[in-house]
């Protein structure tokens, strides 16, 4: 068989459907698993997640792609270490303290290593966790957030971790800001960077992936109910795709980001 490239969706800390997913692909050494991000929060396990996964990173190759819900909780840590008033004044400053108590060391230093963006084999596909305006020429780099780069770049590292819906001029509309005549990134994007595959949004009335033009999603909303999914790719081209039904709806739709 050909080395795989399996690319999964936000897990949110659904990690039994995680291993069922896992188990269905029924990896060999050489097939690399990409995770979109999102792999905390929500759910009922986060830390099982990423301590299983980081677990499994010792034998597997596994690109971890660095969603919303990462970039806030390492943020967070970050402060911990360095600004602990600051760090206390996160909303979920609890639950993250949880959360670091429960990570292995090596768990924790894994999920430090996430990157923006990750283009696949042949160059065609880019995984992401949000999404790419079409006001963005060049992108950033494939490491978040580092304070060396310009304003500008970190908006836009910022920007493939968060990005939903965009206005008529292609420019990123915040949650609170959206409107009913503003569409989703991903009507619009023009296929300049290859095809996107992506998360972030959730499709939970989906149990497949979600086509664009040049664009795939593939939230199918575990962690509300619906289903995990994953996008196989051999040789840079998509061969299938595989999905588990959530065991159970973990948390509220309603509060989608
Ligand atoms: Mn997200």
């Amino acid at each position: 068989m050909r080395p795989r490239q399996i690319v999964v969706g936000d897990i949110h800390g659904c990690q039994k459907e995680l291993q069922q997913l896992v188990e269905k692909l029924a990896l060999t050494a050489a097939d690399e698993l990409i995770l979109l991000g999102d792999l905390i929060d929500k759910g009922p396990n986060s830390a099982g997640v990423v301590n299983w996964l980081a677990a499994l990173a010792q034998q597997q190759p596994i690109t971890l792609i660095e969603g919303n819900h990462e970039e806030r909780f390492l943020r967070w840590y970050r402060y911990s270490q360095s600004d602990p008033a600051k760090a206390d004044q996160f909303a979920p400053a609890a639950s993250y303290r949880h959360l670091l108590a429960q990570l292995s060391d090596a768990a924790r230093h894994w999920l430090t290593q996430g990157q923006l963006w990750k283009r696949l084999t042949g160059g065609h596909h880019i995984a992401v966790h949000a999404g790419i305006a079409q006001t963005m020429a060049v992108l950033p780099p494939q490491h978040p957030l580092q304070q060396t780069e310009t304003a500008k770049r970190r908006k836009h590292g910022y920007q493939l971790q968060h990005l939903r819906y965009i206005d008529s001029e292609g420019r990123s509309i915040s949650l609170s800001q959206e409107q009913p005549h503003h569409r989703f990134w991903a009507e619009k994007y023009d296929g300049r960077f290859g095809h996107l595959i992506f998360g972030h949004q959730t499709w939970l009335q989906s149990a497949e992936p979600v086509r664009y033009k040049y664009a795939t999603g593939i939230d199918l909303g575990c962690v509300h109910g619906g289903h995990l999914c994953a996008l196989i790719l051999e040789a840079g081209k998509e061969t299938s795709w595989q999905t588990v039904a959530a065991a159970k709806i973990y948390a509220s739709p309603s509060r989608n980001h």
